[in-house]
């Protein structure tokens, strides 16, 4: 591709870039992400993973085996907010039982809006640059968006494992464009962590492993709340009481390039408070369908409904309030999944035993699963 100015082709994406409200934008090489592998590795091997990651390492390191013509890859990133949710105050005083969705899943599902913004944007490259070939990701493509957008100078890695933004803080969704163009890359920045180590303090779960950067998921609430089978004593304990119903912003909220960023920017990613901080009971009132109506605009409901139901249930163990004891007690009888009826007798056993010791019981002689038969023991203080 000869006789275009690389410079002025680039100069020329960014001026569009922030026409379409892309907040952040960067060039790499598409040269193999060599700086990565050994840590890629070590977290598969120890496993670390959560089985959302591309299996291939191959896939993850090289870009040219998603696109071979790559000569470059364009890094975006889009602010979502930061502040707190207005329900949460009254919330309390009302005496209704709600967690919250993290923030990565308020308002509309941020595959959507990034890959509509990269979609725009390889138009409009195609449009300057008739040979231009394009390929884009948001999340579930093969590559590491963060290693992308590190090496692309967009931010740096913080300990947490997140991708912070001097200006957005790490409360950034991330995407790439590939391209056959050779455009000049940018330098990557400094990273600014420096001896601050309260994300690692702050993790109710020692998920985050010091000196590496990077998270073990099988320990992280981000993930296991997305789960939806057994769970051990500890995560139920952990989960009962986390405040989010689903996903974890724990340690991004404790870290100080987070303090008092606003990010009230995209229409789109504007949270309506009763979704993202709901009752918890309404995904046993909702049907599938309704459910899918609700709350299928949100990236928290990908994984479907049950494992919300299932936190759902362990959030009533913690609350104890009598009024859920029938609630708790049909699941145990009649809920045809055993994860359910499992995590409904460890809620039920959380009561007094003159409130529930019956219904345990009972719950004893109709069940036939170990698992669950297991747990209602555990919950009757039976010994084996
Ligand atoms: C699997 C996955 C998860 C898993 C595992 C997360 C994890 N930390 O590994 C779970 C379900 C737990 C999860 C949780 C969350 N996720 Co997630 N997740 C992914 C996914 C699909 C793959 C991540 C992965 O492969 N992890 C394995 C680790 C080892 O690799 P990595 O995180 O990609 O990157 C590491 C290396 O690249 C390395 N690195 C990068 N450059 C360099 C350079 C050098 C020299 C070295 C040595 C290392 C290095 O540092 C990174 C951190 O360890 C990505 C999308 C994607 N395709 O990349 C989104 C992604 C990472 N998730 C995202 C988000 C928003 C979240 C949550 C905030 C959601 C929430 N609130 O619950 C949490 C954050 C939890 C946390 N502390 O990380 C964003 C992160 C944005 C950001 N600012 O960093 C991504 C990029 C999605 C997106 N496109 O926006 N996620
Ligand atoms: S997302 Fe939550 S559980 Fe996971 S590492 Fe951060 S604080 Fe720990
Ligand atoms: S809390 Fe501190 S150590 Fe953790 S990511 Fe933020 S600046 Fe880095």
């Amino acid at each position: 591709m000869l006789g275009y100015d690389w410079n002025k082709i680039k100069s020329e994406i960014i001026k569009y870039s922030q026409k379409i409200n892309i907040d952040k934008i960067g060039i790499t090489t598409a040269d193999p992400f060599l700086e990565i592998q050994c840590l890629l590795r070590e977290h598969k091997e120890k496993g670390y993973g959560s089985g959302f990651e591309e299996e291939n390492l191959e896939l993850r390191i090289n870009p040219r085996l998603s696109l071979p013509t790559a000569r470059s890859i364009i890094a975006i990133a889009l602010a979502y907010p930061g502040y707190e949710l207005e329900r949460r105050k009254t919330s309390a005083t009302e005496g209704e039982i709600r967690r919250k969705f993290c923030r990565a899943s308020w308002g509309r599902d941020y595959h959507f809006v990034l890959q509509e913004r990269l979609s725009k944007l390889a138009d409009f490259i195609k449009q300057m640059i008739p040979e231009a070939e394009t390929l884009t990701m948001v999340d579930t493509g093969p590559l590491s968006d963060r290693a992308v957008a590190v090496r692309a100078g967009l931010g740096w890695i913080g300990k947490n494992s997140n991708l912070i933004t001097p200006e957005f803080g790490s409360f950034v969704y991330l995407g790439e464009l590939l391209t056959n163009l050779p455009l000049p890359p940018d330098k990557p920045l400094e990273n600014r962590c420096t001896d601050c180590s309260r994300c690692i303090t702050a993790c109710p779960m020692h998920a985050i492993i010091p000196g590496k950067a990077i998270i073990n998921c099988q320990k992280c609430l981000a993930y296991q709340t997305l789960t939806k089978g057994f769970l051990s004593d500890e995560l139920k304990e952990k989960i009962a009481v986390h405040p989010y119903i689903y996903g974890c912003d724990i340690c991004q909220l404790v870290c100080p390039y987070n303090k008092g960023k606003v990010n009230d920017i995209h229409e789109e990613f504007k949270p309506v408070d009763e979704l993202v901080n709901p009752k918890v009971e309404v995904f046993f009132q909702l049907s599938n369908k309704e459910f899918k109506e609700k709350y299928g605009q949100m990236s928290g409901s990908w994984r479907g409904k049950k494992n919300l139901e299932r936190n759902a249930i362990l959030i009533l163990g913690a609350v104890k309030d009598p009024k859920t004891i029938p609630l708790l007690k049909k699941h145990l009888f009649f809920d045809p999944r055993p994860e359910i009826r499992a995590v409904a007798a460890w809620s039920l056993g959380k009561f007094n035993y003159d409130d529930t010791g019956e219904i345990l019981k009972e719950g004893l002689q109709k069940e036939k699963d170990d698992r669950v038969i297991l747990e209602i023991k555990k919950a009757l203080n039976l010994n084996e």
